[in-house]
């Protein structure tokens, strides 16, 4: 079996903001991470599809007239949110890659923790908690919330991890990690994916509290039945023999 690629350094970071309705949340998300830790990101790439809206679209041209060669756009090919974080991996630039959502849900505050803990930890993967001391969810539903607690109970158990997150799709991984995972989800699920074959690669992972938020503009692209999905990934990853995990490119 080839060995997870060794990351031995932090340079930089790609921060990957994928976006269908969000205006002001997107515009936001930079200011806040250009503020607190720009000298530390090195692009922002933003994820359109072929359905963003044409107000996003607007706000996106605002950012590259105001920002200029740190905003980059990409239209993604493969479908859906999962077909976008993966095309953003294979063109970041950045040692590291931070994917998070544009729709605040995510808070932006916390993108200069998690480099701060990447270069203490170059090899490993930052992700934020919702759950860990410190973290919180406001505005999600109690039938979500409980069925979310679950999830991950039931999760950390059949991977026999102390993490108490794993659906959260706001985590920073080093680029060439990312690049040599053999990926399978295009929607949603692959947010879990993202977490659970580095989990069987033996990858360390490393917890940071996060507050998250309902988005105040714009809808979810995800649909609520849409969650059940998530088991299948969850399952087959913890069946499949790591083997095949990784690509074998270096
Ligand atoms: N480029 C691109 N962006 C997407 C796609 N689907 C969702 N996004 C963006 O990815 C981020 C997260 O998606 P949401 O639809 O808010 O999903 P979520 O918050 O994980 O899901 P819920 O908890 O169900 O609301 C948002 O900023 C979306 O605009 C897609 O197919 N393509
Ligand atoms: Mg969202």
């Amino acid at each position: 079996m080839s060995k997870p690629p060794w990351t031995d350094e932090f340079h930089a970071a790609t921060v990957l903001l994928p976006v269908m309705n969000e205006t002001e949340a997107l515009e936001m998300t930079v200011a806040i991470i250009e503020d607190e830790v720009g000298v530390d990101v090195c692009e922002y790439l933003v994820l359109t599809s072929p359905r963003t809206s044409e107000q996003s679209l607007a706000v996106v041209a605002e950012l590259q007239s105001r920002y200029g060669s740190r905003i980059h756009v990409h239209q993604q090919s493969l479908p859906f949110l999962g077909g976008a974080i993966r095309e953003g991996f294979a063109m970041a630039q950045g040692s590291h890659v931070v994917m998070m959502a544009s729709d605040l849900e995510t808070d932006p505050h916390d993108v200069a923790l998690m480099i701060e803990r990447a270069k203490a930890l170059p090899q490993a993967i930052i992700t934020a908690s919702r759950w860990a001391s410190g973290g919180s969810f406001s505005g999600y539903s109690p039938i979500k919330l409980g069925l979310n607690k679950l999830f991950q109970a039931s999760f950390a158990l059949l991977y026999q991890t102390p993490l108490t997150d794993m659906t959260y799709g706001y985590r920073l991984f080093p680029t060439a990690l990312v690049r040599a995972i053999r990926w399978e989800e295009l929607r949603h699920p692959f947010l879990l994916e993202t977490i659970v074959k580095p989990l069987r690669i033996g990858i360390q992972i490393y917890e940071i509290p996060s507050r998250w938020s309902a988005r105040t503009e714009g809808e979810s692209s995800n649909s609520f039945l849409r969650n059940f999905v998530y088991f299948r990934i969850g399952i087959r990853t913890r069946l499949q023999p790591v083997s095949g995990m990784l690509t074998g490119a270096r």
